[in-house]
């Protein structure tokens, strides 16, 4: 069985729109009340993924949810016609798009029973995303139903829970036993901290972690306070680096002492705050790369062309390239629409460790697949979207029908 590392990308659905509705999230407050592009946004997203697939790495999919989300509204007493034009938005929302908040996975090298557990993050912090877990995990279900996997139900929402992006993994190689380290935070200022210890806690118990394999760490007040709203916005890892903002975490020494006597061969790759300070790294999402490493074996940094576009940023990259840093090779892609919401390249993916062959093959892509996909939302994904339609008969009619679309042409109709 070769285990290699997945990446399962949430296409963008049709309602895709900007609401300004998550407190914390400079960009979604920056650019709440614009005109969204849902068709140009869906497809930008399967140039990244045709991206991925050219380096050589293996590219899974998540689909859309149901927008609106009529049962969740029938659970407020009220329908898409009448409601509130807030609880409308927060009920069309796209935000299933950002699947490191699908999910926190781990592999099988990490687990006690040798299984790769994967816990639906409950997402309780901002309602738009507080619904998105039901048909997340039905999803999970389906792709990953084989003997090798296991999916447990969100933790209780007591403890708000972000997934995988406030989740690392550091191992000499993905299929090899890693340290886990569970980000979480305390406070913010005056935002939000989104992911919980007591949830963290919970999911290592749940997936049978090796307490000597485990590290939680706090995210720092000064990087939420900044825009930091999960830890994937400051720091990103893949196997044996970790690459981060030096205001990441609380105590960033005594992280980097556990991860130096736990990961051999452990590197970290700082970005000094005199260098590129939190409010250009958060802007241009310098760290919610993708670290990937292909099969020629460079490590890659997988970045929006936002990063090329702030000086001390790009600066910085131009540095590391011309020394002998741990990566080698940068690409960049153009996920603008996505960005303008707070979700960069690392946002859009959640990272499985596992067999390509146990997964549902409907939940894998080549780029025949892509194109199929890309021809669906060429015909049905709307092409513009103002907040203030996100009730109109018409709209909802037409967002309806094209995620049906896409489920029928991925033979996925039992997700309808
Ligand atoms: O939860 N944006 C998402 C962005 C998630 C990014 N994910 C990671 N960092 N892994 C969020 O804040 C904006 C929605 C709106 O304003 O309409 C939004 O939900």
């Amino acid at each position: 069985m070769a285990l290699v590392e997945i990446n399962f990308d949430g296409i963008v659905g049709p309602s895709h729109n900007y609401a300004g509705l998550s407190l914390g999230n400079l960009a979604s407050t920056r650019n709440a009340g614009e005109v969204s592009q849902p068709r140009a946004a869906a497809l930008q997203g399967i140039d990244k993924m045709r991206a991925n697939l050219k380096l050589g790495l293996s590219q899974g999919i998540f689909l859309p949810h149901p927008r609106p989300d009529r049962a969740w509204l029938s659970d407020l007493g009220t329908r898409i016609e009448d409601a509130d034009p807030v609880i409308a938005a927060n009920a069309m929302s796209a935000s299933a798009m950002w699947a490191a908040n699908a999910a926190t996975v781990s592999p099988a090298p990490d687990t006690a029973d040798g299984k790769c557990h994967l816990t639906v993050a409950n997402l309780r912090t901002m309602p738009h995303r507080s619904h998105e877990w039901p048909a997340t995990i039905a999803q999970l279900r389906l792709a990953f139903a084989g003997e090798s996997f296991a999916v447990h139900d969100p933790v209780p929402t007591g403890f708000g829970d972000e997934g995988a992006a406030n989740h690392m993994r550091l191992a000499p190689a993905h299929g090899k036993p890693a340290v886990e380290v569970f980000v979480y935070g305390v406070s913010g200022g005056a935002f939000p901290a989104r992911q919980h210890l007591e949830a963290s806690k919970a999911i290592a118990r749940l997936h049978r972690l090796d307490p000597g394999r485990l590290i939680f760490a706090e995210q720092s007040e000064a990087a939420i306070a900044a825009g930091a709203f999960h830890n994937d916005v400051v720091a990103v890892a893949n196997e044996r680096v970790l690459f981060a903002h030096e205001q990441a975490f609380a105590d960033k020494w005594g992280l980097l002492s556990k991860l130096e006597t736990k990961v051999p061969g452990f590197e970290y790759v700082e970005v000094a705050a005199a260098e590129v300070p939190l409010a250009d790294a958060i802007r241009s999402y310098l760290f919610n790369a993708q670290l990937v490493t292909p099969p020629d074996g460079q490590p890659t940094l997988i970045l929006p062309a936002e990063a090329r576009e702030t000086v001390s940023v790009w600066s910085w990259i131009e540095r590391h390239l011309a020394g002998n840093g741990p990566i080698r090779r940068v690409e960049i892609v153009d996920v603008r629409q996505s960005m303008a919401n707070g979700g960069g390249p690392a946002c859009l993916r959640l990272r499985v460790v596992a067999d390509p062959t146990a997964v549902d093959p409907r939940f894998m892509v080549n780029d025949a697949k892509l194109e199929m996909i890309a021809d669906v939302i060429r015909r049905e994904w709307p092409e513009q979207i103002h907040r203030d339609d996100l009730q109109q008969p018409q709209l909802i009619a037409d967002i309806e029908r094209a995620r049906i679309a896409l489920l029928e042409a991925l033979g996925l109709g039992e997700l309808a």
